[in-house]
Parts: C-alpha cells; structure tokens; sequence
C-alpha cells in the first residue's frame, strides 16, 4: 500500500488532497516536524531531505510536490487530475506546479525558515521582511491568471495544481506572510477548494479548520 509521510499545513497537504481526490489506497503517516522527527535516522533512511512529503510507492520512493503529484494524476487517470492527451496543457500545469515549488514555496521559506539564507538576526529579519513583497508580486501573476473568470487554475478543468495553490492561499494567512486582502480571486479559488470533499476530509485528518 502507499505510504504518504505528511506533516499537518504543511505543503505534503497537496499530495493528501491529491490522493483522495484519485481514491488511492494509501496509509498517512505523520512525521512530527516540530520536535525534528524529519532528522531522525529513521526517517532519513526514507528520505535524505529530511522533508515532507514523501510518498512511498509499490515501484519506489518519491520526493518533491511537483513529481509526486504527476505520479498520482498518471496513476490514477480515471480521476482526471491533470490534462490528459495533450502534452502541451500538461506542461503548462507542470510549469505552474514548479513555479509553485521553486518561487512561491521559497519566498515563504525565507519567512519560516530564514536560518537557512543566513545567520545573524539582522540579516533573517530582512529576509522576512522580503516575503510579503515577493508573495505580493507572485500572488499578482496568480490573480491574473484566474482574471478570465475560471474556476481552476488549468482553466474548466479541475487538477492537481488547484491542490498545490490550496498550500499557498492557507499559507498567506500565517503571521508576516502579508494576507489576502487584495487576492479576491485567489480567496474565491481557496472557498471553491473547501467545497470539494477531498479537501474537506484532508482538514479533518490533518486536524485543520477551513480559511
Ligand atoms: N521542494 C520540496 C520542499 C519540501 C519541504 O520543504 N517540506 C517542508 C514542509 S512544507 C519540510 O519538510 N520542512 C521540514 C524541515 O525543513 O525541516 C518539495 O516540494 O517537496
């Protein structure tokens, strides 16, 4: 059986989605990152990272949110997670998806975690003081691309990236992150996503109120 290792509000909150969106089979393990479980040699033997979300499948181990959300649109095409016939609107939903990971993951990180940028208390805090800006600017070209009117970021078509920006729009709320007054379409996207009954079961298993 799958085994999703996951940390409540954490952005292993996307593949949780994902996998009940897609009615897999999977056991959740949490991994308690508040009191450092993800440096245990345990866990490192797992993952190497020492990050959530690692999914452990029949055909082998996989880390980073992007792959493991392919993995699960693919494996489960029946649920149509992801464009299907069409490499050109899969790469577009990929791009979005590493945008996600590699620009709007990073720029809350240097919030959360800015010991990893930088050591003095001076420099962390200019670091963090950046993420409301950069969010701002990230968050700008999210709204635009909901401007038209669609539901889902990959248009009529619900997918995996709906999951993945769900992380990020509950993150915005967080102490210094710099809120969603001006993100109404982004707002309207995390209400759409609390309808959905996977989202609904994923807050309940992590133990998360709705935003
Ligand atoms: N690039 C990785 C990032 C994973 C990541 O940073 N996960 C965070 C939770 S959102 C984590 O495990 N943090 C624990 C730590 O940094 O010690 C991915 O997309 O999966």
């Amino acid at each position: 059986m799958i085994k999703l290792f996951h940390a409540p509000g954490a952005c292993s909150m996307s593949v949780h989605v994902a996998l009940l969106e897609a009615g897999a089979d999977f056991e959740p393990i949490a991994v308690d990152l508040k009191n450092g479980a993800q440096h245990s040699p345990e866990y490192l033997r797992i993952n190497p990272q020492g990050r959530v979300p690692t999914l452990v499948t029949d055909d082998g181990t996989l880390t980073e949110v992007p792959a493991i959300l392919n993995w699960i649109a693919q494996t489960y095409p029946q649920a149509q997670l992801a464009p299907q016939g069409d490499g050109f609107a899969l790469a577009q939903m990929q791009s979005f998806n590493l945008f996600l990971s590699s620009t709007v993951h990073i720029a809350f990180a240097h919030l959360f975690r800015p010991e990893r940028w930088a050591d003095g208390d001076a420099a962390k805090d200019d670091l963090g003081a950046r993420t409301p800006v950069n969010l701002a600017l990230n968050f700008a070209m999210i709204e635009q691309r909901l401007a038209d009117g669609r539901a889902w970021v990959m248009g009529a078509q619900y997918s995996v990236a709906d999951a993945y920006l769900y992380v990020f729009s509950r993150w915005l709320e967080r102490d210094g992150a710099g809120g969603s007054a001006n993100l109404p379409l982004t707002v309207a996207h995390r209400s759409r996503m609390q309808e959905r009954p996977a989202v609904q079961a994923m807050l309940a298993a992590e133990g998360l109120p709705p935003l």
